[in-house]
């Protein structure tokens, strides 16, 4: 027997759309599913959509024999005209495209490839730590400010040998501009205000030229990298010179560059999310807080961190696992039925089953399935990094936890955000007193292609016998 997906009412010509209007789009969905329970459906003039929060469903649709990714509406943005679709936009697995570069880029964001960019995270790093320390204990910074320009400048130099320097100004880089302005109509495309703007010649001009300048950049860094040859061994010269190990074929230009707007943008928003919600998550939690500075200050001290110390800091391991089931900063992916194969069926822990059409594209909410108290028990909204101890998570129940996506098309960078978030935490934790620089400050998020803490000021003093 097949129980219809529950919907809200809907309203003639703009259907749900009403439901979904919030200054945080998410919450808005978060909110159904609070009301309709683990899955529900929602139509607006774009279409219908179904979103499923419960894990019990999560993890079917995560079944990578009957399902798959299935690019969804809001990664539309990203894919320019004309030009090929890269690792996140590929329609699907058996895209030829997809295929080559997945098969040339997985060695290079590999555990070898990832640890010898080390060094140069540590850079980017420590021009961080330099600016906090330098401008001293009364000034305030904007924690996702400062990290979006830390995992920006950290993606481009690691994967393209290119310096943004953005630690050295106080506007973004035109390309920061280009991309934000880009991620944040999509992310308006269902808001009423994203539409009215969007009926505006004047702006729908404005992302016609942003788009052009995010792929002139990329285009003409590959260019760039073709007349100047480096040793580097970089995500571009990976992708210049590469062969796919399958077909002895090399990456046509269009395709790199297609591949460097989306490590640009998927490489930087991602870890600068991950990063200001530890901070936020550890600062209004002192005890976690502590009991991180004290690993490290137990595993490194005062020495200079090294890629040996990371597989010793445990106790950050867990922060960021923690973090990332609270505030997952991509906070869904789409799964659809796997080419080929006709109507699958889902059951929810009621028993009842729920139908998936092919061609459909439900999308799994992870900041719902993350707060399943099913999986993780009644104190599912508090951040106890304690939860993820390697032990407690390998025993997880299956698909449980789920930031970087599911199946083949999982997050490449995961390795890579790793890394970085690792050091930068680790740094951070061992310079500085940190301090909210609210002491009532209320954790909310703002929501634009991923989502940030809202608002968080912090001050930072450097810690005695540091200078
Ligand atoms: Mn990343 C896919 C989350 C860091 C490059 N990433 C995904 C997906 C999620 C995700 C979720 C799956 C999306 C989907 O199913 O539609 N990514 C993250 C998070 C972080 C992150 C939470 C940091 C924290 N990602 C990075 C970094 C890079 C990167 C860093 C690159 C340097 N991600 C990608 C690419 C894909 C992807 C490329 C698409 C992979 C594929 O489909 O083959």
């Amino acid at each position: 027997e097949i129980t219809p997906i529950p919907q809200p009412r809907t309203i003639p010509f703009i259907g749900n759309l009403l439901d979904l209007q919030d200054e945080v789009p998410l919450h808005a969905i978060e909110r159904l599913l609070d009301i309709y329970g683990p899955i529900v459906k929602m139509s607006t003039p774009a279409g219908e959509s179904v979103v499923v929060g419960g894990h019990e469903l999560v993890d079917q649709l995560c079944d990578e024999t009957r399902f798959c990714k299935v690019p969804g509406a809001n990664l539309k943005s990203l894919v320019k005209e004309g030009q090929p679709r890269s690792l996140f936009t590929a329609l699907a697995e058996a895209d030829p495209d997809w295929q080559q570069a997945h098969r040339i880029l997985m060695p290079a964001f590999g555990p070898l490839a990832i640890e010898e960019m080390f060094e140069e995270m540590m850079d980017i790093g420590s021009q961080l730590i330099l600016k906090w320390a330098r401008q001293g204990s009364e000034a305030k910074f904007l924690v996702t400010e400062d990290m979006t320009r830390l995992t920006l400048d950290t993606i481009a130099l690691c994967a393209m040998d290119y310096r943004f320097n953005s630690f050295y100004s106080e506007t973004p880089h035109p390309f920061i501009s280009a991309m934000n302005n880009t991620l944040l109509s999509n992310s308006n495309a269902l808001q009423l205000t994203g539409i009215i703007k969007k009926l505006f010649p004047s702006t729908r001009e404005q992302l016609r030229l942003d788009d052009e300048l995010l792929h002139k950049t990329a285009s003409d860094l590959v260019q760039y990298r073709r007349d100047h040859p480096t040793e580097k061994n970089d995500l571009l010269n990976a992708m210049v010179y590469g062969k796919d190990p399958k077909t002895g074929s090399t990456m046509r230009d269009a395709l790199i560059a297609a591949n460097m707007v989306t490590f640009l943008i998927a490489g930087h928003e991602t870890t600068s999310g991950l990063l200001s919600f530890a901070i936020a998550l550890l600062l209004l939690n002192p005890r976690t807080y502590f009991a991180a500075r004290k690993e490290v200050d137990t595993v490194v001290g005062t020495s200079r961190l090294t890629a040996a110390h990371l597989k010793d800091l445990k106790y950050i391991e867990q922060v960021l696992r923690e973090t990332l089931r609270l505030h997952p900063t991509v906070p869904a992916f789409a799964r659809g039925v796997r080419p080929g194969r006709s109507t699958e069926i889902i059951t929810d822990r009621q028993g009842r089953n729920f139908e998936v059409p092919p061609g459909a594209a439900w999308r799994c909410l992870t900041s719902k399935s993350h707060r399943d108290p099913a999986v993780w028990g009644s104190d599912v909204n508090e951040f106890v990094p304690e939860r993820m101890t390697d032990e407690k998570f390998a025993a997880l129940p299956k698909n449980a936890w789920k930031p970087f996506g599911s199946g083949m098309r999982a997050c490449i960078g995961r390795g890579f955000a790793w890394q970085e978030a690792q050091i930068v935490l680790t740094l951070i934790l061992q310079s500085f007193d940190l301090k909210l620089d609210d002491p009532n400050y209320q954790l909310n998020v703002v929501q634009t292609l991923t989502i940030k803490p809202k608002a968080l000021f912090v001050r930072a003093q450097l810690r005695e016998g540091l200078t």
